[in-house]
This record gives C-alpha cells, sequence and structure tokens, in this order.
C-alpha cells in the first residue's frame, strides 16, 4: 500500500522529534523526565489540616433557569469574589460563579438550547468554556473573547501575551463589557461537561481561585437504562488546592492581582500543585451511602495533579469500578475498572456496588499517584442495607462514532514538549508558543483525521469541540480505560498516541491545548480552524 509508506515516514519523523528532546537538554524536560510521576510542585498549606473524612461531602446545587419560554433554558450566572467554607470553622476569599465552589450544576436535556448570560463583577477580565461542550465558535470561549469588568480601561490589557510579546493583540477577539450571553444547543451525546475560565495566560490561577462548575447533560435513551439515579448519581469534582495561614488559598502568581504579569516561578513551570484534595470543594470528605449501586461522575478539575483512583474497604478489599461512560458519554458496553487514571480535565462515569460492603464500614477512594495525605480522596460510610432497583445494562449505547484510519483524510503530527518563549520557559505544541493570530491547524467540516500526539512529560491533551477515540498509545493497544469517546487524553512522559476524530459541528475558531492549566498558560495552545 503506498500509505504504508507514507505511515512509516511519519513514524520516523516522530522518533525524530523524540531524539531531538533527548539531545535538547531543556532544563524542564529531562528533569522531569527523570520524573515522570511528578506533574508539579507542591504547595504547601500553612493551616492545620482537617482529619479526613470527617466533612460531609456537598453536592453543589441545581441552577435555576430564569426562563424556559420557546424550548430555551436560559440562566443568569454572575462571577463575584465571596468568602466561601472550605475548610472547617474557615471562611476562604475565592472567585466565583454565583458565590459558591464548585459553582451551580446546570442539568441540561440533549438538543434542548441553553442559554447563559455570564456577568463579570471581578476586578479582572474573564472568559467562559464549557468544556467537551459542542459550541459554535463565537459561544466557545476563545481565550481571547474576554468580558471586561466595569472600569476596565484599557480593552487590550490582559490580552497581551507575557512580557516580551507584547502587542500580540488578537484581531479577531470579540471583547465585550460587564456581560455575555453564550447559546449553547448541546445537540451531542449525554455526558458530564464542565465550566470553567479560560482567559488567555491566567487559566490556571483563576480555576485554581475557583471559577469553575459542572454541567450535565441526559437525554431520554441514558435515563431508560436503570442506571443509579437521584441521591444514588453523585457528581464529584476532584481539585487539589493549598491553603495560606490566613485561610485564603495559596497560589505562586507572579502577578498576584491577576491583571498584568502572568505566570509562576520556574519552580512550578511544571505545574501548581496542593496538599488538600477537595471533592465538590470539601476537604477528604465523608459521604453516607446505602448498601446499594451508586453513579459516580469523577471529573478531574485539578490544575496540574493526576490521580489514579481505585476504590478499598477498610478490610483492603478494592471493589470494581464497573466504568459506563466517559468524557464524552456512554460506552457501548460496560468494563470492569480497578484503577482509574484519571489527568486534569478527564471525567469517568462509574458504577461501583457497596451491596456486599459491611453496614458501618467504610470504601475510601484512594489515590494511588498521591503521597501521605494526597493518597486519600474521599470515604463513603456504608450506614444501612437497602432495596436496589438499578442495573447496569449489557448495552450502554449504539451511537459511538467507528471511525477507522482508511476514512482518514489527513495525518497530522504534534509533539507537546518544553521550550523558549522570548519571556523565557514556556510549554510548546510543534515548536511553537500560542499566538492566537497565527492559524495551526485548517481542518474541512466533516473531515475525518487521524493525528499523532508524542509528548516530553505527562500533557493532558485536549480538543475543543469534538470528541475522538484512542487508535494507539506507544505504538500498541490503548490503555483499557481509553475506551469510549474522548475529549481529553492524558499523554505520559516520552508517550506516543494516535487519536482519531470526524470534525463535526460547527464551523470557527477553535483549540486544542495541554489541560494541566499551568501548561496552557505558558503557551501550551493552537487554533483549530474548521472551515
Ligand atoms: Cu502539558
Amino acid at each position: 500500500m503506498s500509505e504504508y509508506g507514507v505511515e512509516r515516514r511519519r513514524v520516523f519523523g516522530i522518533g525524530g522529534a523524540l531524539g531531538m528532546l533527548a539531545a535538547g537538554g531543556l532544563t524542564a524536560s529531562t528533569v522531569l523526565a527523570r520524573r515522570p510521576a511528578v506533574t508539579g510542585a507542591e504547595l504547601r498549606s500553612a493551616v492545620p489540616l482537617p482529619v479526613p473524612y470527617r466533612t460531609p461531602l456537598p453536592v453543589p446545587t441545581v441552577l435555576r433557569p430564569v426562563d424556559t419560554a420557546g424550548g430555551v433554558d436560559r440562566y443568569r450566572v454572575t462571577q463575584r469574589a465571596a468568602r466561601v467554607p472550605i475548610l472547617p470553622g474557615v471562611d476562604t476569599p475565592m472567585w466565583t460563579y454565583e458565590g459558591a465552589f464548585p459553582g451551580p450544576t446546570i442539568e441540561s436535556r440533549r438538543g434542548r438550547p441553553v442559554t447563559v448570560t455570564y456577568r463579570n463583577e471581578l476586578p479582572v477580565p474573564t472568559v467562559v468554556h464549557l468544556h467537551g461542550g459542542r459550541t459554535p465558535a463565537e459561544s466557545d470561549g476563545y481565550p481571547t473573547d474576554l468580558v471586561l469588568p466595569r472600569g476596565w480601561r484599557d480593552p487590550m490589557d490582559g490580552m497581551r501575551h507575557p512580557a516580551g510579546m507584547a502587542g500580540m493583540a488578537d484581531p479577531r477577539a470579540v471583547v465585550t463589557r460587564s456581560t455575555r450571553t453564550h447559546t449553547f444547543p448541546l445537540d451531542q451525546r449525554p455526558t458530564l461537561l464542565w465550566y470553567h475560565d479560560h482567559r488567555m495566560d491566567f487559566t490556571a490561577p483563576a480555576i485554581w481561585r475557583g471559577l469553575a462548575g459542572m454541567h450535565v447533560v441526559r437525554d431520554d435513551a441514558e435515563d431508560a437504562l436503570g442506571l443509579p439515579a437521584g441521591p444514588r448519581e453523585l457528581p464529584l469534582m476532584i481539585t487539589d488546592r493549598a491553603f495560606a495561614a490566613d485561610g485564603g488559598l495559596a497560589y505562586p502568581a507572579l502577578d498576584p492581582t491577576l491583571r498584568e504579569r502572568p505566570g509562576v516561578p520556574e519552580r512550578y513551570l511544571a505545574g501548581v500543585l496542593g496538599d488538600v484534595i477537595l471533592v465538590n470543594g470539601a476537604p477528604w470528605p465523608v459521604h453516607e451511602v446505602d448498601a446499594a449501586r451508586y453513579r459516580l461522575r469523577i471529573l478531574n478539575a485539578s490544575n496540574a495533579r493526576h490521580y489514579e483512583l481505585e476504590a478499598v474497604t477498610d478490610d483492603g478489599r478494592r471493589l470494581d469500578l464497573v466504568q459506563v461512560g466517559a468524557d464524552q458519554g456512554l460506552l457501548a458496553a460496560p468494563v470492569a475498572q480497578r484503577r482509574l487514571p484519571i489527568a486534569p480535565a478527564e471525567r469517568y462515569d462509574v458504577v461501583v456496588d457497596f451491596a456486599a460492603v459491611p453496614v458501618g464500614s467504610r470504601v475510601r477512594l484512594r489515590n494511588r499517584l498521591g503521597t501521605g495525605r494526597t493518597r486519600e480522596v474521599l470515604a463513603f460510610r456504608v450506614a444501612r442495607k437497602a432495596a436496589d432497583r438499578s442495573r447496569i445494562p449489557r448495552v450502554l449505547s449504539r451511537d459511538l462514532p467507528t471511525w477507522h484510519r482508511g476514512d482518514a483524510v489527513r495525518v497530522r503530527d504534534f509533539a507537546f514538549r518544553a521550550g523558549r518563549m522570548d519571556s523565557g520557559h514556556g510549554w510548546l505544541i510543534g515548536g511553537l508558543p500560542f499566538d492566537p493570530a497565527r492559524s495551526d491547524v485548517t481542518a474541512r467540516l466533516g473531515d475525518v483525521e487521524v493525528w499523532r500526539l508524542i509528548a516530553d512529560v505527562h500533557h493532558p491533551v485536549h480538543l475543543h469541540l469534538v470528541g475522538f477515540r484512542v487508535l494507539s498509545r506507544g505504538g500498541r493497544r490503548p490503555l483499557p480505560t481509553d475506551v469510549g469517546l474522548k475529549d481529553t487524553i492524558a499523554l505520559r512522559p516520552g508517550e506516543s498516541a494516535e487519536i482519531i476524530t470526524r470534525f463535526d459541528g460547527y464551523r470557527g475558531r477553535y483549540l486544542f491545548h495541554c489541560h494541566n492549566a499551568e501548561h496552557e498558560d505558558m503557551g501550551m495552545m493552537a487554533n483549530l480552524d474548521i472551515v
């Protein structure tokens, strides 16, 4: 096959890129490659930390629409500073959606449009992206489509690239003042999405301060499956944070006002990790459950921390985590997992059965990648026997895309690695730092493409607009947890992977980027123009 020859050359091309990495002697990549489990530097809290598994698990409130006329659910969300009780007896000043962390959850039905009017009452520009949403470009939250706060003088402020690249304004940016309304058609597979700030150069500290919330899309077919529901379905947003002596959040921003100079000191180049694990904004919480099946909708909303989750009983048994869904919705069939590696922005939809767990005992969700307290995440205390009419059907969905290599009209290669930007250390895609004004990828609407990705250190790579399937990892079969339709793939140090997708939905300017939030602020994004 003539195609085979092309593939071989591309494989050698990637090998060449890796060879350069090894020889390049870049501080970050070489240091981190030697310590592959490290995805950042950990901040130490300056307050006494709570004892794990005493704080009840909060479940974020579901936001009520202000209007549902004409088949559209309309919401209003205000971004504002608030004092949020996170640690026992302490209020933590945060930047929030509606005064809460996580922000309120939006529940929506497939194909029923949602509009959200965001009001910015924070002291800095903001922009909201719905992660995993199949959203028209003008509502996707491009990093320069800023909502300026009242009184923000220079509309160009906050649109400049890090020092030394000043003046790199974006002629295509659509900037508004005070408010902006996003329209989300939500014509997509039901799944757990999340919304978060995506401001150019300042995404990492903005999410850290609290600008993140969940969004669930449902449909009748999924409802009819009989999976655990109601109080037995739990959205779980996992984040790590660190706290200063006054109970405020610690974060090593070069400019703590987040107005001008982006970035973090070099020590935190690989990412910022906290020493406190929060689930739905509570430190190491505990949740009382029936001895029955529960559906856990797990999101890793941490900036840089990876987890490998397992469910362990008090007597040391590991419970199956029966995966029913991935980033972009239901699998074709359930897959029993023992461990769930979860990188920033990834989601898993799993069912865990507490029926055989003795009443009064616990099941802990633990993190195999943590050390000390960061090994602990969440505990379930089995409170009582209970009836359970839920089920896990053998067939979960029949609408997963079945793209084949032969469908692809193009193969593209992207190296995600450390490098130099004008401002110093950066993280680059294909050797380049993000420039909103540059065209990186132009794809035709409807085209199927194969992308080959290669990483120096851990990089969770995320495509806006489309889901993809993982074809291979390291030249071999994908991991058992790569199953289903994804929108974020966790590349491991030195690893290559192939993904396949169809650029479907809308034309316009989108993004692909690393979802280690510190990496994305330090250059690791690129434009994806769909024409
Ligand atoms: Cu990265």
